[in-house]
C-alpha cells in the first residue's frame, strides 16, 4: 500500500519531470541492411512537431522537442523563424539543438578532430552556426555528439586528435551566450570501430571542464559496454556538478537504441534513485535533461514515444519512493539487506494508481496511449502521408 507521505512524494516528482523528444524519433529509421518505411511516418519539420505535439498533448510531461540542424534546420538560422512558428502552432518549444558534422563527405576522417584545418574549421563554424541557431530559438542546450575516430591502429595520432577536441570545444564555449550550455556526449564504439575520439564519460568530463563552466556531460544510457555501473558514472558526475543532461533508451548488445527500460528497468530506476538522492542529501536540484534518444524501426512511432514517456514516468515516479533518511541510516551503518531492500521496495511498488491519480488531476487521461488510439490522429496522418512516405527520404538516427 502506498501511504500519503509516498503519494505526495510521486505527485512532487512528476511535477517537476520533463522528458525531451526527439525530432528524428518520428522520422523513417533503419539499420544499415536497410529500412522498412512506415506509411505514418514524419518526413518535415511540420510533421515531426505536430507528431511530438501529440505525445506531450497525452502525456504532458514532454514540452520540448531536441532538433537536428542538418536534418530540422537545413538552412540554420534562416529556418528559425519556421521552427518558431511550429512550435507555437503545435504548442512544445525548441528543446535542444544538435549540429551535425558526421554525415557530409567531408567529414571522412573526423570533424573537429580531422587532421585537416579547413575540415576541423568547417566543423567548428558549422556547431557555431548551431549556437546562433539556439539562441535564435531560445533553446539552451547545445547537444554535442561526434563520430570522430578511426578504424585501424597506427592510422591516426590520437594525442593530437585530442588537442584539436580541446581546442574546437574551446572555441564552441565561447560562442554561448549567458545562460546557454554545451553537452558533450560520449560513445565508445560506432562508427569508428578502433578508436573514438570521445569514447567515455572520463574523456567527455576533461573535455568539458577544459572548454569552461557552461560545458556539461551527455550521459547516453547506450553508450556503455556491456554491464558497465552507468549509475555510478551518474553519481560521479552529479558529485562533480558536471552531468548535463541524458539520452535514454535501453540496449542488450551495442547501441541498440530500443525502447527504455524494454530490457533492464531496474537501471533506470538506479539512474533516477542516484539522482533524487543527490537532490534529497544537498537539497538543490540537478539541473539535467532528459531527453530520449531512440530509433523505432518496427515500432509505430508515436506509440513507442508514448510508451517510452510511460516507463519513464513510472520509473522515476518508483525512485521517488526510495525512503532516502532511512537508506542513509542503513548505508552509514553498512546494514546492507536492509539498505538494498529501500531500493527494492521502491521498485516492486506499483505506482500506476498514483500516476493516473496524477493524471487525471492535472486534466491528463488516465491512460495515455488508449487515448491516443481513440483519437484518430494515427489513422488521419497514416491516409495523409502514406503515399509520400513510400517514395521516402529517410534520415540514420
Ligand atoms: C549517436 C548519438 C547521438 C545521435 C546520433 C544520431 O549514436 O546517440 O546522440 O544524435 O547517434
Ligand atoms: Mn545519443
Ligand atoms: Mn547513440
Amino acid at each position: 500500500m502506498i501511504t500519503d507521505r509516498q503519494a505526495d512524494a510521486i505527485v512532487q516528482a512528476l511535477d517537476s519531470l520533463h522528458i525531451e523528444l526527439p525530432s528524428w524519433g518520428f522520422a523513417n529509421t533503419g539499420t544499415r541492411f536497410g529500412k522498412f518505411l512506415q506509411p505514418a511516418a514524419a518526413s518535415t519539420i511540420e510533421e515531426k512537431f505536430s507528431d511530438a505535439g501529440q505525445v506531450h498533448h497525452w502525456t504532458g510531461v514532454c514540452p520540448t522537442i531536441a532538433l537536428h540542424v542538418l536534418w530540422d534546420l537545413p538552412n540554420g538560422v534562416r529556418d528559425a523563424h519556421h521552427v518558431r512558428s511550429l512550435a507555437v502552432k503545435y504548442g512544445l518549444r525548441a528543446g535542444s539543438i544538435n549540429p551535425n558534422v558526421f554525415q557530409d563527405q567531408i567529414y571522412k576522417f573526423g570533424s573537429l578532430g580531422n587532421p585537416d584545418p579547413n575540415v576541423r574549421q568547417a566543423a567548428l563554424d558549422h556547431i557555431l552556426g548551431s549556437v546562433a541557431v539556439a539562441k535564435e530559438l531560445g533553446s539552451r542546450d547545445l547537444s554535442l555528439w561526434f563520430a570522430d575516430g578511426s578504424n585501424y591502429p597506427g592510422t591516426q595520432n590520437i594525442r593530437h586528435r585530442r588537442k584539436w577536441f580541446a581546442e574546437g570545444l574551446h572555441a564552441t564555449h565561447a560562442g554561448l551566450a549567458d545562460g546557454q550550455r554545451m553537452l558533450v556526449e560520449y560513445k565508445p564504439f560506432e562508427p569508428a570501430f578502433y578508436h573514438t575520439d570521445i569514447a567515455d564519460w572520463g574523456m567527455a568530463l576533461v573535455l568539458a571542464q577544459s572548454a569552461g563552466p557552461k560545458a556539461k556531460v551527455l550521459v547516453d544510457t547506450g553508450h556503455h559496454y556491456a554491464s558497465q555501473n552507468i549509475e555510478q558514472v551518474v553519481a560521479w558526475l552529479l558529485d562533480l556538478d558536471m552531468l548535463g543532461g541524458f539520452h535514454f533508451n535501453d540496449r542488450r548488445y551495442a547501441d541498440d537504441d530500443l525502447t527504455m527500460g524494454s530490457i533492464d528497468p531496474y537501471q533506470v530506476f538506479r539512474i533516477f534513485h542516484e539522482i533524487l538522492h543527490f537532490e534529497w542529501e544537498t537539497g538543490k536540484r540537478a539541473d539535467i535533461a532528459y531527453m530520449i534518444d531512440q530509433s523505432h524501426n518496427l515500432k509505430g512511432k508515436i506509440e513507442a514515444m508514448i510508451q517510452t514517456v510511460t516507463c519513464a514516468v513510472e520509473l522515476y515516479a518508483k525512485a521517488a519512493l526510495v525512503d532516502h533518511e532511512k537508506l542513509a541510516e542503513c548505508q552509514s551503518k553498512c546494514a546492507l539487506v536492509d539498505a538494498e531492500s529501500c531500493l527494492k521496495d521502491a521498485f516492486s511498488t506499483d505506482v500506476r494508481p498514483v500516476i493516473r491519480e496524477w493524471s487525471l488531476s492535472r486534466g491528463l487521461p488516465a491512460d495515455p496511449m488508449d487515448a491516443f488510439r481513440q483519437s484518430g490522429y494515427l489513422e488521419t496522418i497514416t491516409a495523409e502521408r502514406g503515399q509520400k512516405n513510400m517514395a521516402a527520404i529517410t534520415s540514420y538516427a
